[in-house]
């Protein structure tokens, strides 16, 4: 492969696609696609119950990581800071990682980098790349697919199998829910890792996995739980954090990996929490307990309909499982695609219903997708199936069909998606109501546990429940009360629970604290209707920087 002729003297910026985000715009901004992983695409049914928050750009932050050269990422820039950056310091590379709904964003950034920085190599990397035909959109000198650290080490004349040094990763930024800015204390918030990218369950419509190269393929950046161990241990010390996002799209598939690392966790007396990915397949290579012990305290799993015929649920009683988890006070994401092959207006009301009858603390709901890149899109290309002229700003899976359904129309995959979300916060209430259940089960369940590790886990949780979490509860009783008497009426009874456990400082903090939030969910209420929308901050981070003579 071709190498930079300056190597690792070159001067790289990575750089995220410009926003702002949440706004209807010519280079591909929509007001419906926000840069919040929880409002975008879980809780954006839920008014001002709705979980916020934003998530750094990770694949950009572990390429800096992951070379020796002097290094920028700009993260989240407006065009006016991306062109500032261009034009202040001088860069031999300019590496721009965007997904498909941002080609819009990354054809514009290529042309601000030949306008303003003429000499700069331009580097596109991320799902983007996976756009057939993406070289004609776009003004790039390199079009990376797949994984970008190994790319970025060659094209530097560097090791390309050297270790992978995992960047220190604050997962969650800016977290608001009722109104309220969550502090930003040290260890407050999870740290993400990344094992590996890709899955080699190989999902017709899945894009992580095609772009890793498919079924039977990913890419590990840790093999072993020894080595996944030692970088959380690190990243543990550095962030102060007991808690950790795994960012890898079925963990627990890999269980010789995850087994080794509860036995280290064991041995040293960790007491961890874990998010995880995984399907039901692979959850049910674990008994509960091994779960419980390896801090598995939150799984976003598909649920996809059984009718649909996906290998990672056959065989498995999904909705068993998901009530089994919660009783082990496991919080679960169900993730359920709308508008599958076998749906039609007749039978997606009662799937839809079916999905929502797991009762999940939180769900996503997702319009069946032809991505490009996935065999699914490649399917509906052959059978002439994709709709012409529509814009990839609009290809995310929370607006309309991009192709044409054997039984629903394209307007009314909108009106079904929307259905999904509005029906599922009216049966199963706000996901902190839920997720405050799941966490008074695994309490009353693991309170006295044997291992001081798992008790000093649920410990931890139930410390928030019993108190601010409390008078949410009381806050949303009462919000709930005139609009969905059904759903007060259960909250009213986990909140009578939950008091019982602990009944001064439970009380205290609902009659204290909950006045408080229940004006600021009612002044955030009020914003929503206004329009209020919420943007990431910009981030500009240095390596291996000496500034240009
Ligand atoms: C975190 C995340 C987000 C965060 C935002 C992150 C951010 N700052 O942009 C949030 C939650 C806000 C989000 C939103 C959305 N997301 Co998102 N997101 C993810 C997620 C879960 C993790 C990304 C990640 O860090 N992965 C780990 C890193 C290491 O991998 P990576 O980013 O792919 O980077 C590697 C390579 O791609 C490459 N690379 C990346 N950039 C570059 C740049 C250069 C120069 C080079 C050389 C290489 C390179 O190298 C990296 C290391 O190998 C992925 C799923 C996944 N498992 O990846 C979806 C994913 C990227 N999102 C996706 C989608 C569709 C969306 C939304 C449109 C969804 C929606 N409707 O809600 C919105 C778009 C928001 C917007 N306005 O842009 C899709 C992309 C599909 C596609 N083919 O384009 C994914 C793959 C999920 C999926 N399976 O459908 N997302
Ligand atoms: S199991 Fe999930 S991550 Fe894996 S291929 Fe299927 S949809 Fe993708």
């Amino acid at each position: 492969m071709e190498t930079h002729p300056k190597k690792s003297q070159a001067r790289i910026l990575l750089s995220s696609v410009f926003g702002p985000y949440a706004q209807d715009d010519e280079f591909g901004s929509r007001s419906i696609n926000p840069m919040e992983l929880y409002h975008n695409q879980v809780t954006r049914a839920q008014g001002s119950f709705s979980l916020r928050m934003f998530h750094r750009s990770w694949g950009i932050m572990m390429i800096q990581e992951n070379i020796s050269a002097p290094c920028s990422v700009l993260d989240f820039p407006t065009r006016k800071a991306f062109a500032r950056e261009l034009t202040t310091n001088h860069y031999d590379i300019v590496g721009i990682s965007g997904i498909i709904v941002n080609v819009g964003k990354v054809r514009e950034m290529c042309r601000m980098v030949r306008e303003l920085s003429p000499d700069s190599v331009i580097v596109v990397g991320g799902h983007v790349a996976a756009i057939p035909g993406v070289e004609t959109m776009i003004d790039a000198d390199h079009i990376v697919r797949g994984e970008g650290i190994s790319w970025m080490r060659q094209y530097l004349g560097e090791d390309e199998h050297a270790p992978i040094k995992h960047p220190m990763i604050v997962s969650g930024l800016e977290t608001r829910i009722m109104g309220m800015r969550l502090p930003n204390r040290k260890g407050g918030t999870a740290a993400t890792i990344i094992p590996s990218v890709g899955c080699p369950m190989g999902c017709n419509f899945c894009t992580t996995s095609a772009f890793f190269g498919g079924k039977g393929k990913f890419v590990n950046f840790y093999e072993t739980g020894d080595e996944l161990f030692e970088v959380m241990c690190k990243i543990e010390a550095e962030l102060k954090v007991h808690s950790f996002f795994v960012m890898d799209e079925n963990f627990l598939l890999h269980r010789t990996r995850a087994i080794r690392l509860l036995e280290l966790m064991k041995q040293t007396g960790k007491s961890w929490e874990l998010s995880v990915f995984a399907s039901a397949n692979a959850i049910r290579k674990y008994t509960m307990l091994e779960l419980v012990e390896l801090g598995v305290s939150w799984v976003w799993m598909g649920l996809e309909s059984p009718k649909a015929g996906y290998s990672k649920l056959q065989g498995n009683d999904v909705r068993q499982l998901t009530r089994e988890m919660r009783e082990h006070g496991i919080r679960v994401q169900g993730s359920t695609i709308v508008g599958l092959e076998h749906h039609t207006p007749d039978n997606i009301v009662e799937e839809i219903e079916a999905a929502i009858a797991h009762q999940t603390d939180f769900h996503q709901f997702m319009l069946y997708t032809p991505v490009p890149g996935t065999p699914l899109y490649q399917e509906m290309a052959e059978q002439g199936r994709l709709l012409p002229d529509i814009d990839f700003a609009d290809v995310h899976g929370q607006y309309k069909f991009n192709f044409r359904h054997a039984a629903i129309s394209r307007e009314d995959s909108k009106r079904f998606l929307d259905w999904a979300f509005w029906r599922d916060f009216e049966k199963n209430g706000p996901s902190l109501y839920r997720m405050c259940q799941t966490m008074l089960k695994g309490w009353q369940r693991y309170k006295d546990y044997p291992d001081p590790r798992v008790r000093e886990r649920f410990e931890r949780e139930v410390k928030k429940l019993s108190s601010a979490y409390n008078a949410a509860l009381w806050v949303m009783e009462k919000e709930f009360k005139k609009v969905n008497r059904s759903v007060s009426e259960r909250i009213h009874k986990l909140r009578r629970e939950v008091e019982q456990e602990f009944p001064v400082v439970a009380r205290l903090t609902a009659a204290s604290l909950g006045p408080i939030l229940w004006w600021s969910t009612r002044r955030e209420e009020k914003r929503l209707a206004k329009g209020r929308t919420y943007e990431p901050p910009t981030f500009v981070e240095r390596r291996n920087w000496v500034s240009a003579t």
